[in-house]
């Protein structure tokens, strides 16, 4: 049943290709297209049949075509399909189709394989008539084709399928190719056996052109669909995604620009006097006469606030001279003299933020601590830069110092006078409205101590730096991810059992990591005996960047101190100093000598040596 279906779609649907097994098939199959429909061009033959009688379109091969259509279809099958089917047929072909379905062979009405004459004349209007030969059936065609125009055709059918193609449908209005393309051609064909059947036949009457409405075509929407999936799959995430980066950037950038007025905020805190400050116009003035003017500007020991601004504008960075888990360290020139940019990871913005305040502190300015000329936080790229700018020291640091010569023991003295004299300094509180806080570094190492053209050295690094005020008791310990170097660190901080209720704990601290760059010092101090390489301190117990638990394993568990070699013990001076930092990096920090004695047995010590006297003097 399905095939016999199929052969219908043939006619209706030009979509369906046809089998290309006979070239009179797919000349018919062509010729079938509803759009350009005409029927084929009848077989012409001289012999003529006077026979006019129509008889019924029935014929054992019209009959054979149809069995071989069902073949394959068990009676089951078929009933089972068959409402289906109706209601299908109902749809393409109506009253006219279903009638001559019905009509199809029968074994009771089957005939033989008798041929024909029939009249033959072509398209469009029928004209000229023919005569052609050996037809299975005579055919009268009535077509209207998709521009409306109406054409008329007799023949013969040569073949059986040629016939059952041609006779099955009587009518056939085109209403399922109208419903699906809006557009359709409308036939009528008369079928009649018997020699010159189809001479004087009538026109069979065309049907009406039907009015159906178009279909929406399900391919398209399957295709729209389809597309719009595709799109969705597409634009949504690339949507989503480019929204998402857009909040984030947006977010990022609000986030930036709040952070730059916080630290601005914080810059602004520490410039006490703003409103009276003078602008200067810093290519009128010297780094000197800049700096006169600060000392008396309340700006702290820095810049004026409004040139501090513009510093990061004003400063070309020559070259890079430091770098580590803060940042970089620049050489950079400032009005045509050197000086020392760090650039902050903004990761360690508390860093720089700690740093400020302390040199922003009134009389911090000393001789044994870095000069501070000003801070700049600028955006570059959208990125914040904290700038930290300072006096310039050609020598580098003592770290630096000590790996490239050995000393006298009067470049010792001095780097140790000096130390210490800035750490006393640092510690010390100055009393009064002008005075400044006690001040504990937490980072004292040899890196973070500079050492000037004369030999004589500056503190440093206050990143880390924690003060404090006798009146209010205040220990002021600032929030920061950052730690001392381990390497340094006290017994008491490796044990965990130090007091950071007590200032002076932080003191000690100090103390501790000083005996530590005494010790560096020392080993660089030339006798007659000679003088050691330079070494980091501990450099025989544990390896380059230790972790905490390796330090407390060899300061606190084994008890562990820098050795001091029996060169020292010969000399006065240096065994002096050996006695000094033994009592510094005592693991009791009570018994640890504040600066301010260190600084007085440094003195004891110098004047050991006529010549050492003479200089601590002076
Ligand atoms: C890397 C440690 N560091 C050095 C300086 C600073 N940190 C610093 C601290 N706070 C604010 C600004 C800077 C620093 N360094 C100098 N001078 C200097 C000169 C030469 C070197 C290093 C430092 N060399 C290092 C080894 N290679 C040859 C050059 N002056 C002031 C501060």
């Amino acid at each position: 049943m399905l095939k016999t279906v199929f052969l219908f779609f043939l006619i209706l649907d030009p979509t369906i290709s046809t089998p290309r097994e006979e070239s009179v098939d797919e000349k018919f199959s062509s010729a079938i297209l509803p759009e350009s429909y005409h029927l084929p061009n009848s077989y012409t033959s001289t012999e003529t049949d006077s026979t006019k009688q129509r008889r019924p379109v029935i014929s054992k091969g019209l009959l054979e075509d149809l069995r071989l259509a069902q073949y394959d279809f068990s009676e089951e099958n078929q009933r089972e399909e068959d409402e289906e089917e109706e209601e299908e047929f109902d749809d393409f072909f109506g009253d006219i189709g279903r009638k001559k379905l019905n009509a199809l062979p029968t074994p009771e009405n089957m005939i033989s394989q008798e041929r024909f004459s029939c009249v033959s004349c072509e398209a469009p209007d029928c004209d000229e008539e023919d005569i052609c030969e050996n037809a299975v059936v005579c055919y009268t065609a009535h077509v209207r084709d998709v521009d409306g125009e109406e054409m008329k055709s007799k023949g013969c059918s040569p073949t059986h399928s040629h016939a059952l193609l041609t006779c099955s449908t009587e009518r056939y209005d085109g209403r399922h190719v109208q419903k699906k393309h809006g557009i359709s051609a409308q036939y009528a064909v008369d079928c009649c056996q018997g020699s010159m059947c189809n001479n004087a036949t009538d026109w069979p009457a065309l049907p009406d052109v039907p009015t159906v409405e178009k279909e929406p075509v399900p391919v398209s929407t399957e295709q729209n669909s389809h597309i719009i999936k595709l799109l969705l799959a597409v634009i949504c995430p690339v949507a989503i995604l480019g929204l998402l980066v857009t909040v984030i950037l947006v977010v990022m950038r609000y986030r930036h620009r709040k952070r730059m007025a916080e630290l601005n905020a914080v810059d602004l805190d520490y410039q006490d006097e703003m409103v009276g400050l003078r602008a200067q116009a810093a290519g009128d003035s010297t780094l000197r006469e800049i700096f006169d003017h600060s000392m008396t500007s309340g700006s702290g020991s820095g810049l004026p606030f409004l040139v501090q601004r513009t510093l990061a504008k004003q400063v070309g960075l020559r070259e890079c001279i430091g770098k580590g888990r803060y940042g970089e360290v620049w050489r950079g020139i400032w009005h045509g003299e050197s000086i020392a940019v760090k650039i902050f990871f903004s990761r360690d913005e508390a860093s720089w933020i700690r740093e400020t305040e302390i040199y922003s502190t009134t009389l911090l300015r000393h001789e044994n601590i870095l000069g501070y000329i000003g801070s700049d936080c600028t955006s570059r790229n959208s990125c914040t830069q904290l700038w930290l700018v300072t006096h310039y020291h050609p020598l580098g640091s003592l770290y630096d110092h000590l790996n490239r010569t050995a000393l006298t023991k009067m470049e010792t003295i001095k780097i140790l006078i000096s130390c210490i004299t800035g750490l006393v300094h640092l510690h010390t509180e100055i009393f009064g409205t002008q005075g400044k806080p006690a001040i504990a570094h937490r980072d004292i190492k040899s890196k973070n101590i500079l050492v000037r053209a004369d030999g004589s050295c500056v503190i440093a690094d206050f990143g880390l730096a924690v003060t404090h005020t006798q009146a209010t008791g205040e220990t002021n310990i600032p929030q920061n991810p950052r730690v001392g170097t381990k390497r340094y660190m006290s017994p008491e901080i490796l044990d965990m059992s130090m007091n950071m209720q007590l200032f002076e704990s932080f003191r000690r601290v100090d103390v501790y990591a000083f005996a530590l760059v005494m010790w560096e010092t020392t080993r660089r101090c030339m006798t007659h005996e000679g003088v050691e390489e330079y070494a980091l301190p501990y450099y025989e117990m544990v390896l380059p960047d230790p972790g905490f638990e390796d330090m407390r394993k060899v300061v606190c568990i084994d008890g562990f101190r820098p050795q001091v070699p029996q060169r020292w013990e010969d000399d006065p001076v240096l065994a002096g100093l050996a006695r000094l930092m033994k009592e510094c990096w005592h693991e009791n920090s009570n018994v640890r000598l504040p600066a301010l004695r260190i600084k007085k047995s440094l003195i004891k010590i110098a004047c050991l040596e006529p010549k050492l006297g003479v200089m601590v003097q002076e």
